[in-house]
């Protein structure tokens, strides 16, 4: 049995990766420990609380005393805790230093002392910053350009520097944008999705011309787990799955799955520092045996149609503390 503790399980990829393990295997335990900020949702989980290999705790990885009480209970730890939109974090960037760098540096401080087999942590392939052509390999240096990106920089970089000094066993992957179901609806897809089906507007920063890298959540879901089997400790692994498109892109697309008019598109003020491009390349991943499964337009149909079947889900997220947010924001609320 791998005892695993997984963070920030109650957010989007965390939840996910949760279903997944679950799905996929029968001789894990899973702790999941979370704080439940506002992208923490126990109603992502519902339909395993009672599942005899998982437990939910709540709390925070800024937590000493508690992160030293689970510690040694694992094997395994998948770092998913973070403050995670952009936006939010060039309004207000204290709780991404706090989360994301301090919470990561307790928790591998208490890896180190109860020798943790592995320590997988979440980076993002924003610690690299804006590229123009071409794509990034994990050797690239790093020029993160938003507060978010530069805490997950300096957590992506605190965690090398574990298995550099401690040998700490830790693996960095550093994944592109994800889109799925249960993904907090501030974020492109989901906002967009459910702002078409509701004939709200859809507002896009600046020209629309930015450009992602989309990987469907289960994707990204898989290959963490097939680095925490066959990835090498003390290295960093890209992971994307070549699905570079413009905003604009993506509009007209979940505009076209949704039926709905172009007139809901709506060019609002860029926003601060916006990255113009994120491409990874990851053939190191994909020499080591992992590759994406799932076609990109396939997952963007079978995404628009969760959101349509599951709209208790997100109008329950769209009434409350995220109304008062949107309507500081953007006033598209
Ligand atoms: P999310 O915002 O949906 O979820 C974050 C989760 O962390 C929430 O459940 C929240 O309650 C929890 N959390 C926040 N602060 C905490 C704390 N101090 N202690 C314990 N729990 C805390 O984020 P997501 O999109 O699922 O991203 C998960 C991870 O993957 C993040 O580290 C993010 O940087 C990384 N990542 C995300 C993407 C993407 O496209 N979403 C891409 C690459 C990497
Ligand atoms: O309302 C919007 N309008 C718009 O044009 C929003 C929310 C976004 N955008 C643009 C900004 C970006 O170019 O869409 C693109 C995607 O934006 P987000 O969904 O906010 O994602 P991004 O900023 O690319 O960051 C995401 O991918 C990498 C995640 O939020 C990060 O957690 C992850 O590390």
């Amino acid at each position: 049995m791998r005892k695993l503790l997984v963070t920030g399980g109650a957010g989007f990829i965390g939840s996910n990766f949760i279903h997944y393990l679950l799905n996929q295997y029968d001789d894990v335990d899973i702790i999941n420990l979370d704080k439940l900020t506002y992208a923490g949702n126990l109603a992502n989980l519902k339909d395993v609380e009672r599942h005899p290999h998982y437990q939910f705790v709540k709390g925070d990885i800024c937590d000493k005393k508690l992160v030293d009480e689970l510690m040694p209970e694992v094997q395994i730890v998948v770092n998913f805790a973070a403050e995670s939109h952009v936006d939010r974090s060039i309004g207000s960037p204290d709780d991404f230093i706090k989360t994301d760098v301090f919470g990561a540096f307790v928790l591998l401080e208490t890896a180190r002392k109860n020798r943790i087999e592995k320590f997988i942590q979440i980076s993002t392939d924003e610690v690299y910053g804006s590229i123009q052509d071409g794509s990034f390999t994990e050797n690239d240096p790093l020029m993160p350009s938003s507060p978010y990106s530069a805490s997950k920089a300096g957590a992506d970089r605190l965690a090398f520097s574990y298995y550099v000094t401690y040998k700490l066993p830790v693996i960095v992957t550093r994944c592109s944008n994800n889109f799925g179901p249960y993904q907090y609806p501030e974020k492109l897809i989901p906002l967009f999705v459910t702002n078409a089906i509701e004939d709200k507007k859809l507002p896009i920063y600046g020209d629309g011309m930015n450009v992602r890298d989309w990987i469907f959540v289960d994707d990204h879901c898989r290959a963490i787990d097939f680095l925490m089997d066959n990835g090498e400790v003390g290295e960093t692994y890209n992971i994307g799955a070549g699905n570079e498109k413009t905003n604009l892109f993506i509009t007209d697309l979940i505009l076209k799955h949704l039926e709905k008019s172009d007139e809901l598109k709506t060019f609002v003020p860029d926003r601060l520092g916006h990255d113009r491009r994120y491409s990874v390349d990851c053939t190191k991943i994909r020499k080591l045996g992992w590759q994406p499964k799932y076609d990109f337009e396939d997952a963007i149909i079978e995404t628009v149609l969760w959101y349509k079947r599951n709209a208790d889900w997100w109008k329950q997220i769209k009434s409350g503390e995220y109304l008062e947010y949107y309507k500081q924001q953007y006033q598209t609320a």
